[in-house]
């Protein structure tokens, strides 16, 4: 096998086998270079555990989880000590999955394990839109000298992506360096989500979308459990309705990142994930026709 994925807890209603889903869920653990913080390690099994809290219906969808074809993988193994090559096995499991004709959901971690699954899913489709929500623009050129970063990511992918198709919403963070180089991405929005990506949509709509949702997006009172918590963000409400409006389009791989269950003492920012992940795969496979 090209990867080595680690099994243990499934996401609620996934189905045992991978040949017949049409979405795989994967871990992706990585926890090396949080600026604040450490913990992001957990995110993927926490994610999981409070995954049984929720029904498997949606009551905003009225769809049913256990309709939807999709198959948990498991946790990508991470060498501890080396960024580089996790981020290698990261791609390299995403990719095999894209081969499979399947799209990838991916748990972190923090939020560096984006670049290597936007630089997997950009190989097919060339044409690809990446959509951020986050608290964080995540635009500098380094964080304390290095590239690669949680810090630098979103910068990383407008590296190789080009900037104009980097669409951002919700950010309520960022450096002086960083408001110049937004200014080059398609999309720039400060602090809501909802309305910048409802005048977005038009844009989107016909292209190949990757979202990237950073749980800080939403405020701290709700999601405290994250790496490097900002005040004042957005609702539990106003997320899930983004991630509903987001499924219309044409999702090619969707990741939600930077959970922190050693900051979650109630599991209440895992349990927004596990929730904003049900949410996301029933929109994800109502578009597909699944
Ligand atoms: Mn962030």
């Amino acid at each position: 096998m090209p990867w080595e994925v680690v099994r243990e807890q499934d996401f609620i209603a996934a189905r045992p086998s991978y040949e017949d889903a049409r979405v795989v869920v994967v871990g992706a653990p990585l926890d090396a270079t949080g600026s604040f913080r450490p913990g992001t390690r957990g995110g993927p099994a926490a994610i999981r555990a409070m995954s049984y809290c929720l029904e498997e219906y949606s009551l905003d969808l009225d769809r049913d989880l256990r309709t939807v074809p999709f198959h948990d993988l498991g946790d990508v193994a991470l060498p501890p000590g080396d960024v580089e090559e996790g981020l290698r096995r990261i791609e390299a499991v995403v990719t095999r999955i894209l081969d499979d004709g399947k799209t990838p959901v991916i748990f972190g971690g923090e939020h560096l394990v984006t670049l290597p699954a936007v630089r997997a899913v950009a190989r097919r489709c060339p044409s690809l839109a990446v959509v951020q929500l986050d608290a964080h623009a995540d635009l500098r050129a380094d964080y304390l000298g290095v590239a690669l970063s949680h810090a630098t990511v979103m910068r990383r992918v407008g590296d190789f992506l080009g900037r104009g198709n980097l669409y951002q919403f919700g950010i309520r963070s960022a450096d002086g360096e960083e408001m110049e180089v937004a200014r080059e991405s398609g999309a720039f929005h400060t602090h809501r989500v909802l309305p910048g990506l409802e005048s977005a949509i038009a844009a989107l709509k016909d292209r190949p979308v990757y979202v990237t949702l950073d749980v800080d997006v939403v405020d701290p009172a709700f999601a405290p459990g994250v790496g490097t918590p900002e005040p004042a963000g957005v609702s539990p409400q106003e997320i899930l309705e983004a991630v509903r409006l987001l499924g219309n389009l044409q999702i090619a791989g969707w990741d939600v990142v930077e959970v922190n269950p050693a900051y979650d003492p109630a599991g209440i920012t895992a349990l927004l994930a596990a929730k904003i992940v049900r949410e996301a795969l029933l929109t994800m496979s109502r578009h597909r026709g699944v």
